[in-house]
C-alpha cells in the first residue's frame, strides 16, 4: 500500500510538472525554425507526455551563432576562474533543490526507476558540477625548461565551441559529464540530447541560466539524430565534438568532423564487457549479486553493463543458481513503483531489437535458463524479463554484440589464458571485470585485458574523480576526473625572448 501511495503521488506529481519543451537557444525558449516537433511517448504506459520541439540544421545553426558570440565576448571564458567556480556551484545547488522533479522528468522521459533516476543519474549530476567548479580556480599551467634566455609558458585555453551529442540511457548524467567540464574551462557548448529523452537537458538549462551562466554559454537543441545531430557535426563552426552513443553513429561523427573542419571528436561507444570469476572468487553470494546488478540496472541499457558472464567451469553450476535466484528477485515494473529493480526500456523499437538478440540466441543454439520475453503488455509499456543464456560460445553474436538490454550471456573457459582470449574477443573494450582472491592474478588480469576500465572484486564501482572511456571500437577520449579538461582545452606555448 505504501508503495502505491508513493507511485501515485509521484505520478500526481507529474501530471502537475509544467517543463520545458521548446528548444533553450541564447538563454531563452524558441520554438524551432520549422515548427517541428517530436512526440514524448513515455516507455512506462506508451502515452504522449510531451511534444517537445525538433531542431534542425537552421536551429543548430542559430545555436552555435549564439555560442560563438557568448564565446568571443569574454563573458565567460574572459571571467576569473573563481566566478565561474561560483556559478557552477550556484548550478549544483539549484539541481539539488529540484532533484526530485528531474529525477520524474528522466524517469518518466526514458523508463529507469524513479529511485535510481534520483540515487544515481541526479545525485551523480551533482557530484559532477561540483567536482569541475572545485577544480577551475586550482590548475596551473606550465613554464618549460627552456634555458636562461627564453621563457617558454604551455598555456591551457578553452578550445571555443563544444558539440555534445548525447544518448537517452544516463540522459542528465552523461550530458553533464561533457557540459561541466566543458563550461568550468570557459567554453560555450551546445547540446543536442536524444530525441527519446530531452526534457532534463532543457530544464537544466534553464536552471544554468539562474545560476548565472550567460546567455548563449549553454544551448539546448532537441532533435532527431541525422538532423539536429548531424548538423551539429558538421557544423564548420563547432571546435569539438564530444558523443556517446552506438559506434554506428560514433563513425558518422568522424566522417562529419573529415568532412568539415576537422573538429576534434571525442567517442565514448557501447561495450561487451566481461565479468571474469576464477575459483577462487570471494563470496560466490556476493559475486551472483553484482552480475545481477552488472546486466539488470538501468534495463541493462548501460554501456559499460556486464553482459557477458566468463565463468571457470569449476563453479560454474554453483555461481549459476545463485545468479537465477537474483535475477528471479527483481522487480520488474513502473518505475514509478519505489519496489521497482527493472523499468520499461527506452522504446518499443528498442524492445524489438533486443527481443530480436534473444530470439538470434535460441536460434545459434544458446540455451535459455531464464527470461526472454515481453511483459505486463497490458500496461502499455515496454518491459522485459530479466533474461539469462547459457552455453553461448564466443562467436555468436550475443557474445559479441551489444544487446543493451537486460540479458546476461553465459560463457565457461578452463584457464587463465582462455579467459583473458575470450575477454578480448570483441570489438570493443569499455569495461571488465575480474574475481579472484588472488593478487597476483588480479594484477595479471588487470593488464591483460584490454579494457579503459577494470574492476576486481566489485562491478560498476565509479567516482567522478576517476576516468571513464573506452578501449578498441568503444571510443577514445575520456569522461569524468581531470583528464576530461583535455578535451575542452588546447595547449599554446608562447615564447618569449628575455
Ligand atoms: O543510439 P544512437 P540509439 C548503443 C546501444 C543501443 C544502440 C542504438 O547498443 O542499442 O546504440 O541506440 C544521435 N547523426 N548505445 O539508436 O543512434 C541520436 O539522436 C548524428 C550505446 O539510441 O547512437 C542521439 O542523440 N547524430 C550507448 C545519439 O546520437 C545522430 C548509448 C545516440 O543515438 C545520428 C546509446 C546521426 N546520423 C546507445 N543518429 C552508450 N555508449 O552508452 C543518431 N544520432
Amino acid at each position: 500500500a505504501e508503495a502505491r501511495a508513493r507511485r501515485e503521488e509521484l505520478e500526481k506529481r507529474f501530471a502537475g510538472l509544467s517543463f520545458p519543451t521548446r528548444l533553450f537557444i541564447d538563454g531563452r525558449y524558441v520554438d524551432a525554425a520549422s515548427g517541428a516537433t517530436l512526440d514524448r511517448i513515455s516507455p512506462r504506459n506508451g502515452k504522449l507526455i510531451a511534444k517537445v520541439a525538433a531542431g534542425d540544421e537552421e536551429d543548430i545553426d542559430r545555436a552555435v551563432a549564439a555560442a560563438r558570440r557568448a564565446f568571443e565576448s569574454g563573458r565567460w571564458s574572459g571571467l576569473h576562474p573563481r566566478e565561474r567556480r561560483k556559478v557552477l556551484q550556484r548550478l549544483a545547488r539549484l539541481v539539488e533543490e529540484h532533484a526530485e522533479e528531474l529525477a520524474l522528468l528522466e524517469s518518466v522521459d526514458m523508463g529507469k526507476p524513479f529511485t535510481d533516476a534520483l540515487a544515481v543519474d541526479i545525485r551523480v549530476t551533482v557530484q559532477c558540477l561540483d567536482f569541475y567548479a572545485e577544480a577551475v580556480d586550482k590548475l596551473y599551467d606550465e613554464v618549460a625548461p627552456t634555458g636562461p634566455d627564453v621563457l617558454a609558458t604551455i598555456t591551457r585555453e578553452p578550445v571555443g565551441v563544444v558539440g555534445a551529442v548525447v544518448p537517452w540511457n544516463f540522459p542528465l548524467m552523461l550530458a553533464t559529464w561533457k557540459i561541466a567540464p566543458a563550461l568550468a574551462t570557459g567554453n560555450a557548448v551546445v547540446v543536442k540530447p536524444a530525441e527519446q529523452s530531452p526534457l532534463t537537458a532543457l530544464r537544466f538549462a534553464e536552471l544554468a541560466a539562474e545560476a548565472g551562466v550567460p546567455d548563449g554559454i549553454l544551448n539546448v537543441v532537441p532533435g532527431f539524430g541525422p538532423t539536429a545531430g548531424a548538423a551539429l557535426g558538421r557544423h564548420p563552426d563547432v571546435d569539438v565534438l564530444t558523443f556517446t552513443g552506438s559506434g554506428e553513429v560514433g563513425r558518422l561523427f568522424m566522417r562529419y568532423s573529415a568532412e568539415s573542419n576537422l573538429k576534434q571528436v571525442s567517442l565514448e561507444l557501447g561495450g561487451k564487457s566481461p565479468q571474469v570469476v576464477l575459483p577462487d572468487a570471494p563470496d560466490l553470494k556476493v559475486v551472483a549479486k553484482a552480475i545481477a546488478t552488472g546486466i539488470y540496472f538501468n534495463q541493462g541499457e548501460v554501456c559499460s553493463a556486464g553482459s557477458r558472464l566468463l565463468v571457470h567451469r569449476d563453479i560454474k553450476d554453483e555461481l549459476l543458481e545463485l545468479v537465477l535466484e537474483e535475477s528471479r528477485r527483481i522487480v520488474v515494473g513502473d518505475p514509478l513503483d519505489p519496489r521497482t529493480g527493472v523499468g520499461a526500456l527506452v522504446e518499443e523499437k528498442h524492445l524489438d531489437r533486443v527481443l530480436g538478440y534473444v530470439h538470434g540466441a535460441i536460434e545459434e543454439g544458446a540455451e535459455r535458463l531464464l527470461g526472454g520475453n515481453r511483459i505486463l503488455e497490458e500496461t502499455g509499456g515496454y518491459y522485459m524479463e530479466p533474461t539469462v543464456f547459457d552455453r553461448v560460445t564466443p562467436g555468436m553474436r550475443i557474445a559479441r554484440e551489444e544487446v543493451f538490454g537486460p540479458v546476461l550471456a553465459v560463457l565457461t573457459f578452463d584457464d587463465l589464458d582462455e579467459a583473458v582470449r575470450i575477454a578480448n574477443g570483441t570489438d570493443y573494450g569499455l569495461a571488465a571485470a575480474v574475481w579472484t582472491r588472488d593478487l597476483s592474478t588480479a594484477h595479471r588480469m588487470a593488464r591483460a585485458i584490454r579494457a579503459g576500465t577494470v574492476w576486481v572484486n566489485c562491478y560498476d564501482d565509479s567516482d567522478i574523480t576517476v576516468p571513464f572511456g573506452g578501449y578498441a571500437q568503444s571510443g577514445f577520449g575520456r569522461d569524468k576526473s581531470l583528464h576530461a579538461l583535455e578535451k575542452y582545452t588546447q595547449l599554446k606555448s608562447t615564447w618569449i625572448k628575455l
